[in-house]
């Protein structure tokens, strides 16, 4: 029989929760023949990155994923065999009395963020607490072996490479979104949250040498790029010209879409944890813009992932990348360090692609949950 699970997601802001959480739905479905339930309690943020959903109603089902609407007031559901609490969200009281209450206790299991912290490893599929015999496991995303992996879909690389080696592909996918670049202008991405480095960036982008085109979906980077046009209201479509620079907005896109954007770009900055783990499997050099967490401990996992990712370059060009992305994530002086970065190109963008493949060597974290509950059973 196929084994049933529920992922219970609460939308904390952002998107990064339900964009993991509807990714892992759909794959537990297509690769792994699972019965899912997807508990979500804001159906708008879901809807952004999938504009089927209808928020009016409790139940429906996408991609094969039964979709709940999860209410403040609790109407009361089976359990199921698997349960994953996705980044410490709260259970519902009666959800876990009814997992107490099954013959068998099904497998619960907190889905925790991702970091490249050396401690996770010891940490993950550690038992964590109990709920009237029934017991809580951790579970931990990571970049190292001994983690949960990373989500990545069966065939992405193959796909994405395809993709990549196929310049009308690119083009008509581009022109979908209105995009017309000039020819040999360098395409960038930028998804981040607000930050007052943005200025000095885009002054070293606008007096480059080669021209760029950057692409920016609508969202909480759009005020600091206003600033810097000294223009208001920016909206999906509107594209500024500053010398050497087009920036462009974008619509939100739908998962998928949004992958192949990051496909077409050289450069892509992201944040949070999703869009973060989707620019590795581009390939491409990457920015990360980390979600902000009290007393600055955001730093100390930003060091944890550069000193991983970074342990294979030269040390120059190890020193450009962790200075920029440093600069980025404390609101520093950007210009120089993008110099620097550019200087060790050629470089930086081959490990992309080989850090890329040592990632894919590693279980997808999908896999990685279903072998855990494989080997619970
Ligand atoms: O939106 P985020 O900042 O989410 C964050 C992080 O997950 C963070 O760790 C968490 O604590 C906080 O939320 C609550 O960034 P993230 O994780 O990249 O999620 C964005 C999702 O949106 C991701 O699934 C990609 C998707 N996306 C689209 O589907 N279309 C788009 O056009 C864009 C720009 C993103």
């Amino acid at each position: 029989m196929k084994a049933r699970w529920d992922i219970f997601c609460s939308v904390v802001d952002n998107y990064g929760d339900i964009g993991v959480t509807w990714r892992l739905a759909r794959q537990l479905v297509a690769e792994h023949g699972c019965d899912v339930r997807l508990w979500v309690d804001d159906l708008r943020a879901f809807e952004r990155m999938c504009p089927e959903i209808d928020v009016q109603v409790d139940q429906q089902w996408q991609a094969g994923v039964e979709v709940r609407h999860w209410p403040a007031e609790w109407q009361g559901a089976a359990a199921a065999d698997v349960v994953i609490a996705a980044f410490a969200c709260q259970l519902p009281p009666d959800y876990m009395d009814a997992m107490a209450a099954r013959e068998r206790p099904p497998l619960w299991m907190n889905l925790d963020y991702l970091s490249a912290e050396d401690w996770v490893v010891g940490c993950h599929r550690l038992p964590s607490v109990k709920y009237k015999g029934v017991q809580k496991y951790f579970f931990f995303p990571g970049f190292r072996p001994g983690t949960g992996g990373l989500l990545r879909e069966a065939g992405l690389l193959e796909q994405r490479r395809a993709f990549q080696q196929d310049a009308a592909a690119q083009q008509q996918f581009l022109q979908t979104l209105g995009v017309f670049p000039a020819t040999g202008a360098r395409l960038i991405s930028l998804f981040a949250y607000e930050n007052a480095g943005l200025a000095a960036w885009l002054d070293v982008l606008s007096t480059d040498g080669r021209t760029t085109h950057l692409l920016v979906p609508e969202g909480r980077i759009l005020g600091d790029v206003q600033r810097w046009l000294g223009v208001e209201g920016l909206a999906v479509g509107d594209v500024h010209q500053r010398d050497a620079l087009t920036l462009q907005v974008l619509p939100f896109v739908r998962q998928d879409q949004y992958d192949r954007l990051l496909w077409c770009c050289e450069f892509n900055a992201v944040r949070g944890e999703d869009s973060f783990v989707r620019a590795q499997w581009a390939g491409r050099p990457l920015l990360w813009h980390i979600y902000r967490q009290d007393e600055d401990i955001h730093l100390d996992k930003l060091d944890a992932f550069l000193a991983l990712y970074t342990a294979a370059l030269s040390p120059a060009a190890r020193a450009a990348l962790i200075t920029l992305w440093q600069a980025w994530n404390t609101q520093g002086d950007m210009a120089q360090p993008w110099k620097m970065l550019m200087e060790h190109w050629p470089e930086v963008s081959q490990h992309a692609e080989s850090w890329c493949l040592e990632q894919a060597l590693q279980a997808d974290l999908a896999t990685a949950l279903v072998q855990f509950y494989e080997s619970w059973i």
